[in-house]
């Protein structure tokens, strides 16, 4: 567990081997596309089925009753729902400043070029059960998608319990003013929605985690043609901590474990500076793992943790940079400088009040974010990420006769003469008639 690695030492190929993710195996994706198929070619009867065969749960509708979801809502303990609307009020201020705008430019005299923002009409939200319902996951995809106006947003989450999703889940959904939820998971329920089949709703985009079938079924609908879009594929949870020796050793370990806890093939990374930092940032995560329920998830995930030891702030920065960890926490007295110099994380936790749990749940930034270094090219889930855009031109015959030439002699260097024909028939119509309008 933590074992430690000497970064000044490595060669470039250990360097890199220290870093390197755990291969997956793609055991699910061949399941995943299977049902998918099979569900393109046989619609409703085959969702029915596979709903029926995995699930045990293939009712007449899929979708939960309004009446379900008001028992649930009533039924929630009120701290638990102010605890839902406080966490989604703070989403909501962080993530309300983005979005794109819409905006006119003049691009030559007589030429304007607009561009105009619309939300995706119809987004799907995958919601995972697991062990318990993700909650925060439905406010950090919920919150981004109401304020990009999405005008359908429809959840989906795997049957569980006698109202068909979880209750919790359920009130959480009212809370957020939504009511179009289907009891439904895996594979089959991607494809569903892919399709638009079994009383489900045609998605033209699909967010959420889900396990590997999910990943994988979402990967392959947004393969085929017309299929929906979906946000980026989410792998195992990550997170990189760097502490120097004055970080408080029961902090980092419960950083550590809150990420170990998620799953046996969390990626948990401690860089440091000195070993004895280490010992006793080891000697912590075993006494916490006591006392925690899911020891046994995180035992398994602790057991591929690594630690690098390295030497220099300037090293540490170059490990974080490589390795573009989807949480990054700085528990550092030079925290400040650090930040400056990573370039590559999905979000950074800066000193020892600001740890990934609050993030997950409350202080704002969306927690749905890129994992296997696909931070190097992305961010986390946005508001942008429910919207697209579409760019408006507009022209005077003046503007016209100002773009001409260029168009005309660009057309020519490509040899396309049907473009440089269109752009001069209208410079000489602007040419001969420049008063006509
Ligand atoms: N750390 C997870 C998100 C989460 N944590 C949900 C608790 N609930 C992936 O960023
Ligand atoms: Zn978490």
């Amino acid at each position: 567990m933590l074992e430690p690695q000497n970064w000044s030492a490595a060669d470039a190929a250990t360097r890199r081997a220290m870093l390197q993710r755990p291969e997956s195996t793609d055991t699910a994706g061949a399941a995943a596309r299977e049902i998918v198929d099979a569900i393109y070619a046989g619609g409703e009867a085959a969702v029915r089925d596979y709903a029926d065969r995995l699930d045990g749960y293939a009712p007449a509708d899929f979708r939960v009753d309004a009446a379900a979801i008001a028992a649930a809502r009533a039924g929630l303990d009120e701290a638990d729902a102010e605890a839902i609307l406080a966490a989604a009020d703070a989403v909501r201020r962080f993530h309300v400043r983005q979005g794109y705008g819409s905006y006119s430019v003049e691009t030559w005299p007589g030429v304007t070029a607009s561009r105009r923002a619309t939300p995706v009409d119809v987004v799907a939200l995958y919601v995972p059960a697991g062990s318990a319902p993700l909650v925060s996951t439905l406010i950090m995809l919920a919150i981004p998608a109401q304020l990009a106006g999405v005008p359908r947003i429809v959840i989906v989450a795997p049957p569980a319990g006698p109202q068909g999703v979880d209750p919790v889940l359920l009130a959480a959904a009212s809370l957020l003013g939504l009511d179009e939820v289907y009891a439904i998971g895996g594979a089959q329920a991607v494809a569903a929605l892919a399709t638009g089949s079994a009383g489900l709703p045609r998605a033209d985009k699909i967010f959420g985690p889900g396990n590997a079938w999910v990943a994988a079924a979402k990967a392959y609908v947004a393969s085929l043609p017309g299929g929906p879009a979906v946000d980026l594929p989410a792998g195992p949870s990550e997170v990189m901590v760097i502490a120097d020796a004055n970080a408080d050793a029961a902090f980092v370990a419960s950083d550590l474990l809150s990420q170990a806890e998620h799953d046996p093939s969390a990626q948990v990374m401690l860089v440091c500076f000195d070993a004895a930092t280490r010992e006793r940032i080891a000697a912590e995560v075993e006494t916490q793992l006591m006392g925690l329920p899911r020891a046994d998830i995180a035992r398994q995930a602790m057991r591929h943790s690594r630690t690098i030891l390295c030497e220099s702030l300037d090293q540490a920065a170059d490990i974080a940079n490589a390795y573009a960890p989807e949480h990054l926490i700085l528990q550092l007295g030079e925290a400040e400088a650090l930040v400056r110099r990573v370039r590559h994380a999905g979000s950074i936790f800066v000193g020892a009040w600001a740890p990934e749990a609050a993030g997950d749940y409350a202080a704002g930034p969306n927690h749905t974010l890129p994992t296997g270094g696909a931070a190097r090219a992305h961010g986390g889930v946005t508001v942008e990420a429910f919207q697209k855009t579409t760019t408006i031109l507009r022209a005077s015959k003046a503007g016209a006769a100002a773009m001409a030439p260029t168009v005309e002699r660009l057309a020519a260097l490509e040899g396309l003469a049907g473009h440089a024909t269109a752009m001069r028939l209208r410079r000489e119509w602007a040419q001969a008639w420049p008063d006509d309008v």
